[in-house]
């Protein structure tokens, strides 16, 4: 079939099959395309031809397609693509992605073929894509319009099922990295990260630690997934699960957690048992406890983060190894766990804007690059030099006994780490490695420091693109004047922190505020709240002060 013949055939099976069902623009945005579900089947059926077309312009290397709406309610979905590192997809086809899914069903074709001469896409490539989808019931029929787009233009497929998004990304790096990065399946995946776990901890119990967690599956995908750990992981780890085949995000799993700052719903707590939540993909992950008087604790992603840098310092001064380690946190990260991380475990701090891609982004500029947003989606990634050298140091008979051994643990601690993208179930694995290492219960880690008290609030104005923001989000440019009255107000405050910025994923602007007692906290993010209403153009109800 001629590439003309091609482009009328995808079209013609948008017409008959996949027809667009809205003229209302959708963006692809930070998570992809995200809305209601009855409203995505030709999104999807023209994201298979764009996995089709990324593929072949990376010489037929592997596109993974995601089928999820993360936290988001049962009724939404959406769909992302995964470019071949794993990484999210480029910035510029991300612009490429909103034009053809915003083009009518008859100029499709026409969009094709601009797509590809613009592009110098070398028709003759082959094509090969990898898809997944989470547990919500629109999920199928979903898949079968990506599977439908991936057919019309030609495209190799491998179906994973129902799986985690982390596992998508997983699987696309070691199809394209020839098995180097793990064996290319859902299987595999476990195997690598339960191996290297065991190995980690000859003796299940350290100290105050005791190898048990309370499990929130948020009723989704990281519940089943959970279930093939538990057998693999045996007695070095019991889980006990919760929310496992309820109404999906509903009242529990991370986003949940966080949000409401309680514990999810349906779970037995005991005080000090650690309890972990995670999202309806399973990238996202919240610990959480109550202690003997009941009183709720959350260890969110800056906890997390430090946790981690810290060992991985610790070990790395152990090994000797000379790597440039660094964390990259956004604005929402706790002031308390900057000051932390810097002064007390002299671990540098770069701060980007919000959204994963951008951590990121800067973390792979450090040796080994820790990054978390404060809402628990995070990962840490090491370069390949530093990949090597911690190889090297492992075998390396010019370094002490207790050396070897330290980069030797280095290199586990590396195989429990999924490097391609934030996931909840690999984050786990760490830290409780890093808990059990240390001894630690769930009370001692959270006693490393004292979260400042924060507030965050929204507020709706006319148009959110009048704010401007730079420094990483943490000052804003526009509206002239805003950002001086936010610094008085913050001036006041002991301890005092505020922000504003516009939502990538709401029409609302977003204002975070923490100072040094809660009452200080909740005052500073209204008063914020109350500028912003005014120099941005309010709408609705004005912001109400704190009761
Ligand atoms: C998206 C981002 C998340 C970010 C959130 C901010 C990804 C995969 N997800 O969910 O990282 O924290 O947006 O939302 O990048 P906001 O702009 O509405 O505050
Ligand atoms: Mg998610």
């Amino acid at each position: 079939m001629s590439v003309e013949e091609l482009y009328s055939q995808a079209t013609s099976v948008a017409l008959k099959q996949h027809p667009k069902q809205t003229d209302k623009e959708i963006r692809y945005g930070t998570a992809g395309f995200r809305t209601k579900a009855d409203m995505l089947d030709s999104i999807m059926y023209r994201m298979g031809l764009l996995a089709v077309l990324r593929s072949k312009i990376k010489q037929g290397a592997s596109i993974g397609v995601m089928i999820t709406a993360s936290h988001n309610p049962q009724p939404d979905n959406g769909v992302k693509l995964v470019d071949p590192q794993g990484e999210m997809l480029e910035a510029a086809w991300e612009a490429i992605a909103t034009d053809l899914v915003n083009v009518s069903d008859a100029e499709l074709g026409q969009k094709l073929k601009s797509i590809v001469e613009s592009k110098g896409i070398q028709w003759s490539n082959p094509a090969h894509t990898v898809v997944g989808r989470d547990t919500r019931p629109s999920s199928p029929a979903l898949l079968r319009a990506v599977l439908d787009g991936i057919a019309a233009l030609k495209g190799e497929v491998v179906d994973l099922g129902i799986v985690s998004t982390p596992i998508v990304h997983y699987v696309v790096t070691c199809i394209n990295s020839n098995g180097a990065y793990g064996q290319a399946s859902e299987e595999g995946y476990y195997k690598k990260l339960t191996d290297a776990f065991k190995k980690l901890r000859p003796e299940p119990t350290n100290g105050n630690y005791q190898p048990a967690v309370k499990f929130d599956g948020a009723n989704g995908v990281g519940a089943i997934m959970m279930r093939r750990f538990i057998e693999l992981l045996g007695p070095s780890l019991r889980v006990e699960m919760y929310n496992e085949s309820g109404e999906l995000n509903h009242q529990c799993g991370a986003d949940f957690v966080k949000v409401q700052q309680r514990p999810a719903e349906g779970m037995t707590l005991a005080p000090h048992a650690r309890c972990v939540s995670v999202d309806g993909d399973a990238d996202r992950i919240i610990y959480f406890y109550v202690d003997d008087n009941e009183k709720f604790h959350m260890l969110d992603g800056d906890r997390i983060a430090t946790l981690v840098a810290g060992y991985l310092r610790e070990l790395l001064e152990a090994s000797g190894l000379q790597l440039d380690l660094g964390l990259v946190q956004t604005a929402y990260a706790n002031g308390s766990s900057t000051k932390y991380i810097t002064e007390q475990l002299h671990v540098p701090v770069a701060c980007t804007p919000t959204g994963v891609k951008h951590l990121h982004h800067r973390a792979v500029d450090f040796d080994i690059g820790v990054y978390f947003e404060a809402n628990g989606h995070g990962t840490v990634v090491f370069s390949s030099a530093a990949q090597r050298k911690i190889a090297e140091a492992g075998a390396d008979p010019s370094l002490s006994e207790s050396q070897r051994a330290a980069a030797g643990r280095l290199r586990d601690v590396m195989d429990v780490i999924n490097q391609t993208v934030g996931d909840a179930i690999s984050d786990m694995l760490l830290v409780e490695t890093v808990l059990h290492a240390r001894g630690w219960s769930i009370a001692d880690w959270s006693a490393a420091y004292s979260d400042l008290p924060n507030r965050q609030l929204k507020v709706s104005v006319k148009d959110r693109t009048v704010v401007t923001t730079t420094d990483a989000e943490r000052r804003c440019v526009t509206p002239d004047g805003l950002q001086a009255e936010i610094d008085t107000l913050v001036s006041k405050q002991p301890q005092g922190r505020a922000f504003v910025r516009p939502s990538g994923t709401e029409d609302v602007v977003r204002v975070y505020a923490e100072a040094e007692t809660r009452t200080a906290a909740d005052q500073l993010a209204y008063q914020v709240a109350e500028v912003l209403y005014r120099y941005a153009g309010g709408v609705g109800p004005k912001p109400t002060p704190p009761q």
